[in-house]
This record gives C-alpha cells, structure tokens and sequence, in this order.
C-alpha cells in the first residue's frame, strides 16, 4: 500500500546536528510512509488500545504509526509534491509524505502522541495543530512558541490528547505561501469510549482552493480572493471520490475550510445536523436539522445523517462558481446577445480559433471537447448516466446502496431507478395530460430518523 523510505539516516547522525532529544534517540526516528496516488485508502482499523470508526479520507490515506513505550509515534515530512487534481491535470504543490493534503493522523482521546516533523522544503516550515488543546510549547507557530524548522532538519512535537473531534494541521511559517502551495492535513482524535458519537461510516476532507494559470502547473501563491480550483483534498471534480454508503448507516461528515472565503455546503435527499466543530460535539439540545451547512474560513464541521434512501445524491459548495473549474472565469456573458454568422465569420479571419458560444447559456461547453492548453481541466464537465454533468470543482456524489458489506467503499456504479422513478419527457399532444405510468406517485420509504439524535442502537451497529 504504501512505500517505505529511510528519510535522514541515523537517528544519531541527527542527534549530532543538534535537533533530536537524547530522550528519543534511543528508538530511532519512526519510518516515514509516503503515499505517491490520489487513490483513497482503506481505512486504517485500530491495532491496539480501544475500538473506533477509522475515518475514510476521500482521495487519500491515513499515516501509519508505531508504539514506542506509550507513546503513539507518527513521522510527517514536509515537502514537494505532484498532486493530479483530475485526470488530465497535475500540481506541482508542497504536501507531507507524497501528497497534498498531507496523510490524516488518527488516535484516540487520552493517547500520548510524539510527532517527528522532517522539513525537506527549501525553505523553513512548523506545524500548527489547528483547534487542539496542547501546552503552548507545542502549538507551531514559528517565532512565537518555537524555533523554525530549518530545511533539512526534524523537530519533535509531543502532548496529550485531551479531547476527541477533528482539528487540522498546517504551517505556521510563510502561511500564504505554504498553504496556497497545499500544505495542511486532517487530524481525527476519536473518543475513548466506543460507543460515544459512534457511525458506521466516517468521511473527511479539507475545503482547499489553488489559482493555477490554464498551462501551468505551480499555484500563484500571492491570490488573495480570485482562485481558479475549487478543490476537496486537492481534488476537483470529476476526481473527487464519491461517498459510499450502505442504506440504513448513520453517515459523518467531516469537512474542514483551509480555504480564504467560505463554503456553503449541500447534500441532496438527506436532512443532516451539525454535530461537531473544532471546538468540540455539539450537545443533542443544541443541533438542528439542515440540508446546507456554511464552513466558515478556518473551520471545521461534521454533519450527521441517516443514508435512508438508494440513489446518487449530489453533494456540493452551493457558490455555484465553485463547482466549476479554471477556464471560466473570463468567459464574458452573451446571453441573448446575437452572435450573428456574418460576425463570427469576420472574427475568425482575425482568429482562426474563435468560437460563438454562450449565448442560450453555457450548458453547450459541458459536452464539448474545446481545444486547451495541457494540464488545464474544462470549466465543466463530467458524465452521469443520462448525460453531461457540467460541473466542476467542489462536487461529488453520495451513493446510497442496499446490502454493501460494512467497509466496502467501492464505487458501486450509476444507481438504478427502479421503474417510473425517473423524471420523464411529456410527448402527448397539446393540452391533454400525461400518460399515466403509476397510480400512486414514487414515494420514499417511511423510516423514523430524527437527524439530531443519535441512533438509540450507536455503537451496538457493527458488533
Ligand atoms: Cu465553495
């Protein structure tokens, strides 16, 4: 699954650059995995200590780790990476252990953690544990609570978990530029008793955004508002994994915003509560039900919901123009505009590429191959079963599906309506009505779900 690599040598050749602590010099420095695809990984089941939901990162993996006494050990290594955003389109971005996002830290409340950070940048990094408890010495926010990490070398972060939730990771050190490069990571603390805020299916990622000129392949890293890819873990659509759920799983959601403006997210079929921010679980009285949750800048929210009903559901930032990818932002508007034939033919004398589009809207540039420059994805595309998506960026699909074993997330294909559940054309004549297909209309199944509350039975599910 993953390769392995020695990454700096001895540990006593880094001991003798000063860095390392005698204290943990006698175990060594832990391997560092890297992880070179954007193919999610099966989720990382406990090996030891006590039982919980391992998280499915969308598009990516979670980092191994070793016991050494008892203390969790995990080894980040910050450096570039090639990071495809979709087929037919790569990023050259700064990530940990081969990809961007970085690989998600999982552990359990009460866990000792010792983290080795290796900076292999060219220039200097730290890391900021985003919204967790922890002594101020370890908190990464460079000058302020610690030296640099300078390249070359690795630091050592060691604290107590106190409380379980999602919190992230990121580098407090040249931030604009280190998190428009794609550096920031998930770290999921899961509660020490089983049964509290237990799932049966557990997805995360991270709201990122890059401006990356059609072409090119680097991130301008000094944008301020104006990105072009709206990413989930530094994937756009149609690369996003879909979600995969078995009918009748309690589903989470976590969904963290590293981005610079916020994200409202929707998910279709399903009323859902926000059940967990960073700054912890949100108590049962205080949720309510939603279809659409806001992800304010730098934070986090996991949503909850009963996947009750088969389908493909769409899942999506409502900012519709972050469901589109580069491409599109300079398209002028020529709706209603005639674009006459005489017009187009003169301008096509002056540019032989020209093309009249956009005038009954822009739905014609889903299904076209338009000619563009490589490494560039189209402002919206994407296939269903009954055609063109045209969409792009922050989009992907929650597949429903009876009898799926409890940890299968493949994709199980395009969902199958059954018989007259489909929207259909009208093809009788004017003024008379539809042809009758059912006499009772298709209607969902009645299941008792109250999205606030746990289910009575969370925990006893897959035991
Ligand atoms: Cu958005």
């Amino acid at each position: 699954m993953f390769s392995r690599r020695s990454i700096l040598g001895s540990a006593a050749a880094l001991a003798g650059a000063g860095v390392v602590t005698g204290r943990v010099q006698a175990a060594g420095i832990p391997e560092a995995p890297t992880n070179p695809s954007a193919t999610m990984q099966p989720p990382l089941a406990p090996s030891g200590g006590p039982d919980y939901q391992p998280v499915v990162t969308l598009n990516g993996w979670s980092l191994p780790w070793r016991m050494n006494g008892d203390w969790k050990e995990f080894h980040l290594v910050a450096e570039p990476v090639v990071r495809e955003i979709a087929p037919g389109m790569k990023a050259h971005l700064w990530g940990y252990n081969g990809q961007s996002p970085g690989p998600t830290i999982e552990a359990v409340e009460g866990d000792k953690v010792r983290i080795y950070v290796t900076n292999k940048l060219p220039e200097h990094t730290t890391v900021h544990w985003h919204g967790m408890l922890l002594p101020n010495g370890m908190d990464g926010v460079g000058g302020l609570t610690q030296p640099h990490i300078k390249p070359g070398r690795t630091f050592v972060y060691e604290f107590a978990l106190q409380k379980s939730g999602t919190f992230m990771y990121h580098p407090h050190a040249d931030e604009m530029v280190q998190m428009a490069m794609g550096m920031m990571g998930l770290f999921v603390i899961h509660p020490r008793d089983p049964k509290f805020m237990r799932v049966d299916r557990d997805f995360v990622f991270l709201l990122n955004a890059y401006d990356v000129d059609p072409g090119s392949y680097v991130p301008k890293v000094m944008t301020m508002t104006e990105f072009n890819l709206w990413t989930w873990n530094s994937r756009a659509f149609p690369g996003i994994d879909h979600l995969v759920a078995r009918k009748g799983d309690r589903v989470r959601i976590r969904m963290g915003n590293l981005t610079m403006t916020n994200h409202p997210i929707h998910l279709h079929g399903h009323h859902f509560a926000v059940t967990c921010t960073d700054g912890g679980w949100i108590p049962e009285s205080a949720r309510w039900p939603e279809v659409s949750t806001d992800i304010p800048v730098g934070a986090m929210r996991a949503i909850e919901f009963a996947a009750d009903v088969p389908g493909d559901w769409a899942i999506h930032c409502h900012k519709s123009h972050h469901t589109m990818n580069a491409m599109g932002h300079n398209v002028k508007t020529f709706i209603g505009a005639e674009q006459k034939r005489d017009l187009t033919r003169a301008i096509k004398k002056l540019v032989p590429d020209y093309m009249t589009m956009g005038s009954r809207g822009m739905a014609e540039m889903g299904a076209m191959e338009m000619p563009m420059p490589d490494n560039t994805l189209p402002m919206m595309t994407g296939f269903g079963q009954f055609g063109p998506l045209e969409m792009g960026g922050m989009f992907s699909v929650l597949k429903v599906r009876e009898g799926l074993a409890a940890n299968d997330y493949k994709d199980p294909g395009w969902y199958k309506h059954p018989q007259g559940t489909v929207a259909y054309e009208y093809s009788g004549p004017p003024g008379t009505d539809p042809p009758r297909r059912n006499d009772t209309p298709a209607k969902r199944p009645e299941i008792e779900v109250d999205v606030v509350k746990p289910r009575p039975n969370s925990g006893s599910h897959n035991h």
